[in-house]
Parts: structure tokens; sequence; C-alpha cells
């Protein structure tokens, strides 16, 4: 991929009511000042900064006991769907900056969207300690960033936030990596559903480079788009303390890279999003730079001026 004629879109969304605290909302601004449009520059992308969406509050969308703020979530939803959307039908690669999780709901169903109208498959990496496929009805916390998997899959349904008919990400096409907590009811989802599951131990045994190459060679075989979905919680807690579900044992600081550095390799990453990056739990901006220079490497930065050995 040569990278002059690319543009990257940066979508900021300043939202964190699909979580259960506050901060991530501050999110798009610190992965703005640690520098993440001048880390684009110096790769050679055009890079269109689209602000941050800010839309009010859906008033059609009524209060959902186990789905906590589902009228500003919805409203974000809509919101980030047409402008995903309409930044990948202008040719630009969507980079969402979050944001909690809750905003895949709209990323990953705008570029359903775009992946029907030019007839590839979408596929989606998700790279989380969390599986992030609850219903309302089993979500223990009623936290919509632990629903959006099941919600661009069609498998968990809230009063209707997008047009009926929209287009499903098939859950055998979503393959997630990372994982270390799952809840009861939502790993039984996750089995009938056919989630590609590589939790820790997966990795463990296999080694990261190895699972990312399977995926990849799937993901071409098919002829898809690849939409990547980066959580903070991911890497270890000692990688990056910004967030607020941090969970021991998580991807170390070289996995992580590794991952960005093949998914770079193999030119198949169509979109990316940054969520729950939160800066009040931050120490001195560790996190938003590990988040920066991880987008960095997925967007071609290199140790050494040559592919990664093999390719
Ligand atoms: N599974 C929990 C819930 O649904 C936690 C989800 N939290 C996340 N997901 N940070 O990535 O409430
Ligand atoms: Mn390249
Ligand atoms: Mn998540
Ligand atoms: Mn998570």
């Amino acid at each position: 991929m040569s990278n002059e004629n690319k543009t990257v879109s940066l979508i900021g969304v300043p939202l964190e009511e699909g979580s259960g605290r506050g901060g991530c909302a501050m999110g798009p601004a610190a992965l703005r000042i640690a520098g993440i449009a001048q880390a684009l520059l110096d790769l050679g992308y055009h890079v269109e900064d689209r602000g941050d969406l800010r839309p009010a509050p859906a008033r059609d969308l009524a209060q959902m006991e186990r789905a906590r703020n589902l009228d500003v979530v919805g409203a974000f939803t809509r919101a980030i769907e047409a402008e995903t959307y309409k930044a990948a039908s202008e040719g630009a690669v969507p980079l969402l900056l979050g944001g909690d999780h809750s905003l895949s709901m709209g990323s990953v169903s705008g570029m359903a969207r775009y992946a029907q109208e030019v007839g590839r498959p979408l596929f989606v990496l998700w790279l989380d300690a969390h599986s992030d496929f609850n219903a309302p009805e089993t979500s223990p916390s009623g936290n919509i960033h632990g629903m959006p998997v099941a919600f661009f899959c069609g498998k968990a349904e809230f009063a209707p936030i997008l047009p009926a008919g929209r287009p499903l990400v098939d859950p055998r096409n979503v393959y997630q990596v990372g994982i270390r907590s799952v809840d009861d009811e939502e790993r039984k989802l996750i089995t009938q559903n056919c989630v590609n599951v590589f939790d820790m131990r997966a990795i463990d045994e296999d080694g990261m480079g190895s699972i990312i190459k399977r995926i990849l060679a799937d993901v071409r075989a098919a002829g898809a788009l690849l939409h990547v979905s980066l959580d903070v919680d991911f890497l270890d807690p000692d990688v990056a303390p910004g967030v607020g579900t941090t969970v021991p044992g998580g991807a170390t600081f070289r996995e992580a890279h590794l991952i960005m550095e093949l998914l770079h390799d193999s030119g198949l990453v169509s979109s990316l999003d940054l969520v729950e990056l939160n800066p009040f739990l931050d120490d001195r901006g560790r996190s938003a730079r590990v988040m920066v220079d991880l987008a960095a490497s997925l967007f071609g930065k290199r140790i050494l001026d040559r592919p990664t050995r093999g390719h």
C-alpha cells in the first residue's frame, strides 16, 4: 500500500455514556494531543480531521433499564454510522477516536453498509479483554459498551436505532483476540453464534503471530474488508493503565505491535476504532501514546525499512 494517495479520516467520538463511568469522552482530545494526526502525516498519508460528533440525545429512544443511556448511545450510533459510511465511500480510511466501545455499533454498521455496496463481506478483528457480546437481557451491568458485537451481528435488539434491514455482520466473520473476561450468559451466546474467539490461553499456546496470520488468511480468502476495533484493555494494564476496566494478563507491548505490523503488511484493513481510553485514569498520557504508536504501526511504521521477515 502506498500511503501518498491515501486519506485517513479522523472521526472524534466523545462518548462515555455506554460505559459505567466518566472519562472516555476526553479520549479524542487525548489521542489528538498524543499526536495521532502527525503520526499519520509522517507516514505520508493525507489526514482529514472531521472533528468531534456531538449529536443531541435521540428523543424517540425510550430508556431501558438494562441498556443505560440508550438515548445518548443511540444518537451517537446513528451519527457515527453515517459519518463512517461517508468517509469510506469517499475512499478514505475511517479512524474512530473514542470514546467508549459502544461507538463500534455505529462504525461497524457504517462499514457493513459500505461493504455491502461494494459487494464484499465485512470481517471484524476485535482486540479486547472482553467479548462485548451481551444483550440487554444478559448484561450484568446494563452498560452498552458490553454489547456492541451482539448489536452489529443483529443479536441484541434495542428500540430501533438503525433502519430495519440494515446489513449485519455474520458472527462467524468476527475474530476476537485477547479475550480474558466473559460473563456467564455471554459465554453461551458467543458459542451458539460461532464467534471465533482466541483467548489469552490460545495466544500463550500458539503465539500471537501464528494466530493473526491464520485470521488474515481467512480474510484474504473471503475477499473481505477488515474492520479493526482496538480496546485499550486488550493490552496488559502494565502497558496501558488508562482504562476503566483493566484485566490482568493482557497482551504485551510487542504482541500488540506485531499484530499491527502484520495487519499493515496484509493491506486488508479498511477501518479502525481506538476505544475505551480514559485519560482521567491514565499515567501522564502513557496509554494515549501507546494507542497512537499502535495506530502508527498499523498504518505502516516499521522498525527496519523492510516488511516483517517472511513477507
Ligand atoms: N462484560 C462486562 C459488561 O458487559 C464488561 C464490559 N466492559 C468492557 N468491554 N470494557 O470491553 O458489562
Ligand atoms: Mn505499506
Ligand atoms: Mn470492549
Ligand atoms: Mn474491554
